[in-house]
C-alpha cells in the first residue's frame, strides 16, 4: 500500500507521542461490551466481580462510536462467547476458577457466555449497525480463532483504535496480538475499564511504556479533537 498523504493524517495527542490517525486505514475496535460483562447475572458477575465498575466506559465509547461512524471509519465489534454445544470451549477455560456458575450454565440472562443468549449480546448503547462486522471470539484475544485479521487486511486497515472491556484481559490480549501482526494500536483510556482499577492503570502504563512497546494511550477527548469532533 502506498504511504498515506501526510495531509490526510490527523495527529492525536497521545502517550508516548502523537498517534498518526488516518481514518481511511483505521478501524475502531470495540471489545466485548456485552451484557455478560457489564450487567449483573452474567459472566463477570459469576467470576465474583463488581460489574458496575465497567459502566464508566459506556458514555465515552458511545461518543467515539458516533464520531468514527461520522468519519467513515471501519467499525468492528467483538463478543466473547461459545457455541451452544460448547464445542469451542477449551476444557481449561471451562474449569478455570472452580466457580459455582460456569460458562454454559443457566443464569438470569440465559446461558452464561453462550452465543445467542441475552447476556451474550452487546449492550444497547453500543449496538452495531448494518455493515459493521461483529466478531465472535472463543478466547480473550480477538485474533485467536476468528476472521478479524482477514477482514482488516481486506479493508487495508493498518491501525486500530481500541475500546472495551476488560483492559487487562481481552483488550490487552487483543492489543498484543494486533501489535505482533503489525497493527498500530491506540487504546482510549476512558473507553476501557476493568473490575480492578489498579489493573486498568497498570495495563495502560504497560502499553505506552518503553516508547509505546504495544501502542499508544490517549483520552477519548484527544481522539475526538483529532477527528474534528472535540
Ligand atoms: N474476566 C475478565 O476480566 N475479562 C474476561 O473474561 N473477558 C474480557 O475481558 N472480555
Amino acid at each position: 500500500m502506498p504511504e498515506p498523504h501526510t495531509a490526510d493524517v490527523r495527529p492525536v495527542r497521545a502517550e508516548p507521542y502523537e498517534f498518526p490517525l488516518l481514518p481511511a486505514t483505521t478501524a475502531l475496535v470495540i471489545i466485548d461490551m456485552q451484557r455478560d460483562f457489564l450487567e449483573p447475572g452474567g459472566f463477570g458477575d459469576a467470576l465474583g466481580n463488581d460489574v458496575s465498575l465497567l459502566r464508566a466506559a459506556i458514555a465515552p465509547t458511545a461518543a467515539v462510536l458516533e464520531a468514527a461512524r461520522r468519519a467513515g471509519m471501519t467499525v468492528v465489534h467483538t463478543r466473547e462467547g461459545h457455541r451452544s454445544d460448547l464445542s469451542d470451549l477449551a476444557p481449561a477455560k471451562h474449569r478455570r476458577g472452580n466457580f459455582a456458575t460456569k460458562i454454559g450454565d443457566a443464569g438470569p440472562m440465559g446461558r452464561i457466555l453462550v452465543r445467542g443468549e441475552a447476556g451474550h449480546g452487546i449492550i444497547p448503547e453500543l449496538a452495531p449497525v448494518a455493515g459493521e462486522p461483529v466478531i465472535d471470539k472463543p478466547g480473550k484475544g480477538a485474533f485467536f480463532a476468528t476472521d478479524l485479521e482477514a477482514i482488516l487486511r481486506g479493508r487495508g486497515i493498518d491501525r486500530l483504535i481500541v475500546c472495551g472491556v476488560t483492559t487487562e484481559v481481552c483488550v490487552h490480549t487483543t492489543v498484543r496480538e494486533a501489535n505482533d501482526r503489525g497493527f498500530d494500536c491506540l487504546v482510549l483510556a476512558d473507553c476501557t475499564a476493568s473490575y480492578f482499577p489498579e489493573f486498568h492503570a497498570a495495563a495502560l502504563a504497560m502499553i505506552r511504556a518503553q516508547g509505546g512497546i504495544f501502542g499508544w494511550v490517549a483520552p477519548s477527548s484527544a481522539l475526538l479533537a483529532g477527528l474534528g469532533d472535540g
